[in-house]
């Protein structure tokens, strides 16, 4: 712990110095952040000492805890042996390589290929550039629109912030770029109205087949998707809808694009959420989980029908960052997928634990506030509303997400808001009194939160 010298000291600067992403600076510059010091398992200290049990595993991404002596270990022999080499002028290094082998024996079959990048974002933008290149190779170089999904989350690059569908994030910086589009998602609790759940999968793939008809098959590159929207509020699509996004990009020749960031390394269950929704798709971004957030790691997973003619043709791929497959990033990364493996973590969330996890999350529904609860492996989403049957949310200056939010942290839990959902994705480690500890936790916010409703 350290004293509130430092605690103030720590404020003062970073108010002074340190722009924070997605924030609005006045009104953190009110306040003052919150330091964190340390972290152990699926718990993180701030500077003042509070113990605070983090139900989002970092920013969905501390797949394996904090805390592991390994991945320490493996950076420093890596930093001792080779800090840094490039892949640019023929050359690669050893972890690049066993890496990206190694990913290939864990992607679903017929992905033997991948392209490194630093962060989700990157990995996005380079699947922009590469599926606009592939249909230029293709001899098809009118196929270059993308159509992806209001509320899905793919970044902040000028491509992967243009696939992004939330306004907010484009309004104020003149996106999306032109020839990205955005159909209506999978959410049934906010947009299936009278259909059940089933039908309303249905309908919302058919918008899908509706813009690529309205754009023309020809002109179609790719469909963008998460298997479960992560930042957008957890949302998981019924059980159809998936089978006919499928049957849909195959029918049109677009290529299906399944946004693994949140989703893979164990998340559903399974190492990809693409095998627990059954999704078949040519291009995968990979991070978050691929290092569980020890370093900035990213990864694009070709399938081979794609890497095929990247590879093969004779002109440069005229692209690739700095730290492109960087040798201690990558033996980090390397040896998270073994300690990941070793301990069951990819698909811990399909056993028991999910299942209580699930049981525990579901008893949360009969409290008043909230009008869902959607689970599937470790990623939730409690929805609070003013009318459950009529699942009708509340006014949106009532804050209702924030102030149970804020409720949680004053009482040591870190589980986020996105709009009135209250969203986990604690640590794949996590044990069952850790998830009783989460559920106590998320209860008496509730009831605060509750009452200051009724305030
Ligand atoms: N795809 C998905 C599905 C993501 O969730 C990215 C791409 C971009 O990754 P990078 O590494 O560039 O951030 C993400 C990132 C939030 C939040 O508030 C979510 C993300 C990032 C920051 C905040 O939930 N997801």
């Amino acid at each position: 712990m350290h004293n509130s010298a430092e605690t103030r000291r720590w404020r003062e600067l970073d108010s002074r110095h340190h722009l924070h992403p997605f924030t609005v600076f006045p009104e953190l510059d009110a306040k003052g952040s919150r330091i964190i010091t340390r972290a152990e398992g699926c718990h993180i200290w701030d500077s003042e000492g509070n113990r605070i049990i983090d139900g989002m595993a970092g920013l969905w991404c501390v797949n394996v805890g904090y805390g592991r002596e390994r991945l320490a270990r493996v950076a420093y022999e890596q930093m001792k042996e080779l800090p840094y080499y490039n892949a640019f002028f023929q050359t690669a290094t050893v972890p690049s390589v066993e890496l990206a082998a190694k990913l290939a024996d864990i992607l679903p079959e017929g992905f033997s290929r991948l392209f490194y990048a630093s962060s989700g974002s990157e990995a996005n933008d380079t699947i922009v550039k590469s599926v606009w290149y592939y249909w230029n190779l293709m001899g098809k170089p009118e196929k270059k629109h993308f159509i992806s999904r209001t509320l899905g989350y793919h970044g902040v690059g000028l491509g992967s912030a243009s696939l992004t569908g939330m306004r907010f994030m484009h309004e104020p910086f003149d996106l999306p770029l032109p020839r990205f589009h955005h159909i209506g998602n999978p959410y049934w609790f906010a947009e299936g109205g009278d259909l059940d759940p089933d039908a309303f999968g249905k309908v919302a793939a058919g918008w899908l087949e509706a813009k690529i008809l309205e754009l023309g098959p020809e002109n179609v590159a790719a469909f963008v998707a998460e298997p479960i929207q992560g930042a957008g509020g957890v949302i998981i699509p019924p059980s159809t809808y998936w089978p006919e996004v499928q049957r849909i990009c195959k029918e049109y020749d677009v290529l299906l694009v399944a946004d693994e960031v949140i989703c893979g390394f164990g998340r559903t269950g399974n190492w990809w959420g693409s095998s627990t929704f059954d999704i078949a798709p040519d291009i995968m971004p990979l991070a978050k989980g691929l290092s569980s957030g020890y370093q900035p790691i990213a990864a694009v997973a070709f399938h081979d029908r794609i890497a095929d003619v990247l590879a093969s043709s004779g002109i440069e791929y005229a692209h690739g960052v700095t730290y492109h497959g960087h040798p201690v990033a990558a033996a980090v990364a390397l040896e998270n997928i073994r300690i990941i493996e070793e301990e069951g973590l990819h698909t811990r969330a399909a056993g028991p634990i999910g299942a209580y996890f699930r049981d525990r999350l579901t008893n949360l529904a009969e409290h008043p506030l909230v009008g869902e609860v959607r689970v599937s492996g470790l990623i939730a989403s409690l929805e609070l509303v003013q009318d459950k049957a009529r699942r009708q949310t509340w006014p949106a200056e009532r804050k209702v997400g924030l102030t149970c939010r804020e409720h949680c942290f004053a009482s040591g839990l870190v589980m986020r808001s996105i709009r009135d959902g209250m969203v986990l994705s604690p640590p794949l480690i996590i044990s069952e009194a850790e998830i009783d500890e989460i559920a106590l936790k998320a209860a008496r916010a509730l009831d605060l939160t509750l009452r200051d409703l009724e305030a």
